[in-house]
């Protein structure tokens, strides 16, 4: 990879004439039909054949129409990628700092300030060790809402425990040289801890009350799988916590016996996306399915996501999942998945529009994809799908929007990109 930095990359609709077929057979199908307004404002939705053009792993039948393979969308104002940076060591995690510097974990345990001209600081120490086997490492990271008083930073990360390995959260003090962080002190623990290096899930972002929801995995094993519906386990879910770790006021099992008071949704495979919406404030998440099945939900408190009694795919050998159903009652459908998979980790709204048709767009960082998946929602339903920057054949680790209004991106291979409006 001998891009130079800085290069630009535009990015953006490849064909006039594709634009111009859009917009006819827009103005066509409105004379055809007394169409609502929502179509005009979308004239390209319904224009294109859905992105996915592979087999699916299964023939299994979607809930709705809408939840899979849902029209293809290509973005009409035109946009460009750059590579700010390609020096980064895994990177995994990206938070906004108030002046718009981004501050990035980086896997095997640093973490690092990018300028928003792709200038990386040194590794920022203080941090406690973390087991960087397999999936495992630094993860996500964000700051604290009062973060310009009192310059606290919330990361997760896989540490090391006398019965194997968990999902940790752990705060800090940013020392005003950022040189390193102080007073690191690990506040909550996903236990069971467990003898593996997969499923970490890692994604950490506070919410409106002051409040912290966590992701976590289900440590993929057999054994560890059905720990996902048992709500007296933290592995496989959504929790939300205070900044001090412990279960936040008005939780869905607060006061209950019988379950965990920090869960605040289960049945979740290995979560590695989360965000809210930028309107209706809805927690979304984005999760690993196995062969088939990456699925993006909205998030309700208390509610059970399904895995692994419900799921659109296999094991990776090609066996059935449990009872091979995809449906039941009182599990919660996605709102979105692909079969085959898309490998969803790092997730982001747009919010504003200095690129009009992006605006509440949801973008997914895709892995094994290796490319970035923009997805149009309307009434909590993915009615578009475009694959961005498929060219640049990247494990995209993680998506987030800077303080410019821009899209960040990393990359497995140590890219930091920025996503713009073309200037
Ligand atoms: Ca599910």
């Amino acid at each position: 990879m001998s891009l130079p930095l800085g290069k630009i990359i535009v990015m953006r609709h490849t064909s006039k004439s594709i634009a111009t077929i859009a917009a006819l057979s827009f103005v066509i199908s409105s004379c055809d039909s007394s169409t609502s307004k929502e179509t005009v404002e979308t004239p390209s939705d319904s224009t294109y054949a859905p992105v996915e053009t592979k087999d699916a792993n299964t023939d299994y039948a979607p809930a709705f129409e809408g939840q899979t393979r849902v029209a293809g969308l290509k973005t009409i104002t035109p946009f460009e990628a750059t590579v700010l940076a390609d020096g980064l060591n895994r990177p995994w995690g990206i938070a906004n700092l108030p002046d718009g510097r981004l501050l990035i974990t980086e896997k095997e345990g640093t973490l690092r300030i990018a300028s928003q001209a792709g200038n990386l600081s040194e590794a920022i120490t203080g941090l406690p060790a973390v087991n960087s086997n397999g999936q495992g490492g630094l993860l996500g990271i964000t700051i604290d809402p009062n973060f310009e008083s009192n310059r606290m930073v919330y990361w997760v990360f896989s540490q090391d425990t006398p019965g194997g390995t968990l999902t940790a959260v752990a705060k800090g003090r940013l020392a005003d040289d950022e040189k390193s962080v102080e007073n690191a002190q690990v506040i909550y623990q996903a236990t069971p801890a467990h003898k593996g290096n997969l499923h970490y899930g890692g994604r950490i972002l506070f919410d409106k009350t002051g409040n912290i929801f966590v992701s976590t995995g289900e440590r993929s094993d057999i054994e560890t799988r059905p720990l996902a519906q048992d709500l007296n386990a933290a592995l496989g879910k959504v929790l939300r916590i205070t900044p001090n770790g412990d279960p936040a006021p008005g939780n869905p099992f607060e006061g209950r016996s019988d379950a965990r008071a920090e869960i605040y949704s289960y049945g979740h495979r290995n979560v590695q996306g989360l965000a809210f919406h930028p309107v209706t404030g809805d927690l979304w998440e984005g999760e690993f399915g196995p062969r088939g099945g990456d699925e993006v939900n909205r998030i309700e408190p208390g509610k059970n996501y399904g895995w692994p009694i419900i799921t659109y795919g296999l094991e990776y050998n090609g066996n059935k999942i449990g009872d091979a159903i995809q449906q039941q009652d009182g599990l919660e459908q996605p709102v979105y998945y692909w079969d085959p998979v898309l490998s969803p980790s790092g997730m982001t709204f747009f919010a504003g529009n200095s690129i009009p048709e992006w605006e509440n767009n949801l973008f997914i960082a895709g892995l094994s994809s290796v490319h970035i998946a923009r997805l149009v929602i309307k009434d909590n339903k993915v009615v578009g799908e475009e694959r961005l920057l498929e060219d640049e054949a990247q494990r995209f680790r993680d998506v987030h929007q800077g303080k410019d209004g821009a899209l960040y991106a990393v990359t497995d291979s140590g890219r930091l990109y920025r996503i713009g409006k073309k200037q």
